[in-house]
């Protein structure tokens, strides 16, 4: 190479003295050509040389190593990156767990992360998970054991809060389950038979077997409390009993993630009262207030989460003597603020021995445990009842609860024993009467819940086991006693509607003052009166007229053109509501098909579909320009309760070509839905966007009817979806399909059904053929008001023995019954 360079002409110095010896005389010629060549092979060598010289220079030196030097700090960071960096961000595991250390009594210094004390047992545990999950078959994976806190707590010993880190290439997370983790734990307690406790030998700490919870935890969480992650943690201990220690923080900008450990006195609980939380409303996605009944983020260990702004006064408590809140806000746009105190309380024994006294009445009341906080998971209460005389039994008064038998499932929300026969406990919107027909009662009441709970309020008396009702009295199936001649008068006095079943009997002799006492009887197009006065003077003649408008409380307003007009008339405002719903441009009464058949684009304007991780899964209708109306039963569980995996497909007629597509910014499913009986069966959804005016001729909101909207037996609706044609039809169609179907008579429905609640309602066929089926879930059942032409949202594809079955008709819920509860969240629909 560097010979092949010297032959090459060289430099331009370098030629010019050549040639300016070669202009030299004659005579010279000999000398000079050996001159010549000897000087060649100098000026060769010295150009090698300096050829040489010029290529190892200093400054080539500096850029050749500069070069080296940036090579090999791009392969390092590159090594880094894969083996450390990668393996670190995104493959790393985290888990957060509790157990209890039942030999080492709790020193005051363990309080101080920093003492001697502290450091030394935390090394302790360390050592001994160390040594657990190295020998176990994550071992390849396993990373490291943080101690995070050591508390004392009411069980005695030390109470032990902890991180385990995996890391795991990405392929193999799915195997590291909680369960699987918490097993390997528990599998290494050496537990000894004639111990007969759950404490067993952990590498020689005393753990206590069954108080290991361990759950998945996120990496914000880890590195905020086990390292810098966050300025906001802070460690309360509460030692004055009662004494309200406030809990205020305000936040205007940026990202807040707060952590409020509280401790209290050995033997006693922690209450939290919440006074208001200003919090953006999204399902706990981007802000959410959770409470812990430990001292560390632990899933397993949650005691209630607040997802939404509230001013109401709710309290929680702890079950031992430490609570850990956390305040969560990832995208700081508004002020976010929560004003609250936590107090030291005693624990209460649940439960006593009662003499129910006096013959008949409620006279005494019976709590659920801290009443009225929120009581906490793993309560057992027992009462003992006992009446003077043999003929009385026991009467218990369950405010906004009712106990129906035990199934196979277990119950969600509380489990009662009463004289050995098992109850599930539910949460409804009324009170309902539970009779135990015996002088001597026992009653066991268990929580079933993982989560905090509303409280319970029960009243308790005695009753004459003859004759339960006072005589001239009906017994509803809720347990309540009505006066007899409030029995089929159209009025749902017994909250369940047991009084308006079976109404099949000679119509009322009204007069004057049965009718006002009753005024929605009155014009609601049913003759309720044998004489048909309810009915007389509704369109016609004095009072109500051609020429007035009838308000929804029946007084007529002596206006022709008062509904919509703009200006409040009726004073329940019903004459300005549901104005700007239920109008299509199609009259769908002209396409009645038998049996369901493909609808037309628009036809349906208010008909959405709801697709789960992209896949069409219920329906929904439109409300307003940001909110649906759908089933709770299409979000129950984990995955489909997060709205974000949702999408709403509004002004769709074939699957595939919605007009406008948007993600869920809220799910709201109503809080006393029941899965095992569907009761309570709707949910609010909304919109991450509005859908705009200008979509406005393929999309409409549906009109939600009023409380006081009343439907008729016979009445014919449509019911639309994309679900199933068969029931046993896997395949769902591409296009909309609607059926005509009519409401059936509640009676009927409960005689085929048995439980048909008052938040529900039948419609269909009795002969079958027409009907919703899966896949329709949550989607409108729409009817047409005979005055006005506008559809109102009448029901909600809900559940239903098959599709289509003879005597078996589709069972929808009653939205007309969750007008307030719509109301309250969506004030714009009326
Ligand atoms: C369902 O599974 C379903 N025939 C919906 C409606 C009906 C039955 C089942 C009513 O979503």
């Amino acid at each position: 190479m560097d010979e092949q360079t010297s032959d090459k002409p060289a430099k331009p110095e370098d030629e010019l003295s050549v040639s300016n010896v070669s202009v030299q005389t004659a005579d010279l010629e000999e000398k000079w050509e050996r001159f010549a060549r000897k000087l060649s092979r100098t000026s060769k060598s010295k150009r090698k040389a300096k050829r040489n010289k010029s290529i190892w220079n200093f400054q080539n030196k500096i850029i050749l190593f500069t070069v080296v030097l940036f090579i090999i700090g791009v392969i390092i960071w590159t090594l880094l990156w894969l083996f450390i960096v990668q393996a670190e961000n995104k493959d790393a595991l985290y888990f957060v767990g509790l157990f209890r250390v039942a030999n080492i009594e709790f020193l005051p210094e363990y309080r101080h992360k920093e003492s001697r004390e502290f450091l030394s047992v935390a090394q302790n545990v360390q050592q001994v998970m160390n040594l657990v999950y190295t020998k176990s078959t994550f071992s390849k994976f396993y990373k490291q054991s943080i101690v995070s806190d050591v508390s004392n707590n009411n069980n005695g010993g030390l109470l032990v809060h902890f991180w385990i880190v995996f890391v795991v290439p990405q392929a193999k997370g799915q195997v590291f389950c909680e369960d699987c983790i918490a097993a390997i734990l528990k599998d290494s307690i050496q537990t000894s038979i004639t111990n007969r406790t759950s404490v067993g030998s952990l590498q020689g700490l005393a753990v206590d077997m069954d108080s290991i919870v361990l759950s998945v935890g996120l990496r914000s969480d880890y590195s905020s409390t086990t390292g810098a992650g966050t300025n906001c943690i802070y460690d309360l201990h509460a030692d004055q009993l009662h004494q309200h220690f406030p809990l205020d923080i305000s936040t205007t900008s940026g990202r807040m993630i707060c952590y409020f450990k509280l401790i209290a006195l050995v033997g006693y609980l922690i209450r939290l009262s919440v006074a208001s939380i200003h919090i953006e409303a999204d399902n706990c996605i981007t802000d959410s207030l959770t409470i812990y009944d430990s001292l560390m983020p632990i899933k397993n260990k949650i005691l209630y989460r607040i997802c939404e702004p509230t001013n109401a006064f709710l309290s929680f408590v702890s079950t031992n003597n430490l609570m850990l809140v956390t305040l969560k806000s990832t995208q700081v746009r508004k002020v976010k603020e929560f004003h609250g105190y936590f107090e030291v309380i005693p624990q209460e024994k649940c439960g006593k021995a009662i003499l129910a006294l006096g013959s008949t009445g409620f006279e005494g009341r019976i709590m659920s445990p801290y009443y009225p906080s929120y009581y906490p998971p793993k309560c057992i209460c027992t009462w003992t009842f006992q009446t003077h005389q043999k003929t009385l039994g026991i009467a218990l008064r369950f405010h906004n609860y009712t106990i129906s038998e035990k199934s196979i499932k277990g119950c969600e929300h509380g489990w009662w024993k009463i004289n050995e026969h098992m109850y599930c406990g539910y949460y409804i919107d009324h009170q309902t009467i539970f009779r135990v027909a015996s002088f001597m009662v026992n009653i066991e009441f268990q929580c079933s819940s993982k989560l905090s709970e509303q409280p319970l309020l029960v009243e308790y008396g005695s009753y004459n086991i003859s004759q339960p009702c006072p005589l001239g009295s009906f017994e509803c199936h809720t347990g309540l006693c009505i006066q007899r001649s409030r029995r089929c008068d159209g009025i749902n006095d017994c909250f369940d509607e047991s009084d308006e079943l079976f109404c099949d009997v000679p119509k009322q002799s009204c007069n004057t003052s049965s009718l006002t006492q009753h005024p929605s009887i009155f014009c609601d197009g049913i003759n309720d009166c044998e004489d048909g006065q309810d009915e007389q003077y509704c369109t016609e003649s004095i009072p109500c007229t051609n020429n007035t408008f009838k308000c929804s409380n029946n007084i007529c307003f002596r206006k022709q053109n008062a509904r919509c007009d703009g200006i409040i008339d009726c004073l329940d405002r019903s004459d300005e509501s549901n104005c700007s719903c239920g109008s299509t441009k199609y009259n769908s009464g002209h396409h009645r098909i038998v049996g369901g058949s493909e609808t037309q684009e628009g036809e349906w304007p208010w008909q959405v579909s709801l697709r789960f991780a992209g896949v069409a899964y219920c329906g929904a209708s439109v409300i307003s320009k940001e909110w649906l109306l759908s089933a709770a039963h299409c979000f129950q569980g984990n995955r489909l309760s997060d709205p974000r995996i949702w999408t709403a497909h509004l002004g769709m007629r074939t699957q595939g070509k919605a007009k406008f597509v948007s993600t869920l910014r809220r799910i709201i499913v109503h809080e006393y839905y029941n899965s095992r009986n569907y009761d309570y069966d709707v949910a609010l959804l909304q919109l991450s966007t509005p859908w705009l005016d200008t979509m406005r001729w393929l999309i409409q909101p549906i009109c939600v009817p009023p409380t006081t909207h009343r439907v008729h037996t016979g009445e014919k609706c449509w019911v639309t979806g994309w679900g199933q044609r068969q029931e046993a039809d896997d395949e769902a169609p591409a296009v909309l399909q609607k059926a005509e179907v009519e409401i059936i008579d509640q009676t009927l429905c409960h005689s085929t059904y048995g439980i048909i609640t008052a938040r529900m309602l039948c419609a269909g066929m009795m002969s079958g053929k027409r009907d919703s089926c899966k896949g329709d879930s949550g989607g409108p059942l729409s009817c047409r008001s005979k005055g006005d032409g506008k559809w109102f949202l009448t029901g909600i594809v809900s559940w239903g023995y098959g599709c289509g079955r003879p005597n078996f008709p589709g069972v929808y819920t009653r939205v007309s019954n969750f007008a307030t509860w719509i109301h309250k969240y969506v004030p714009s629909v009326f």
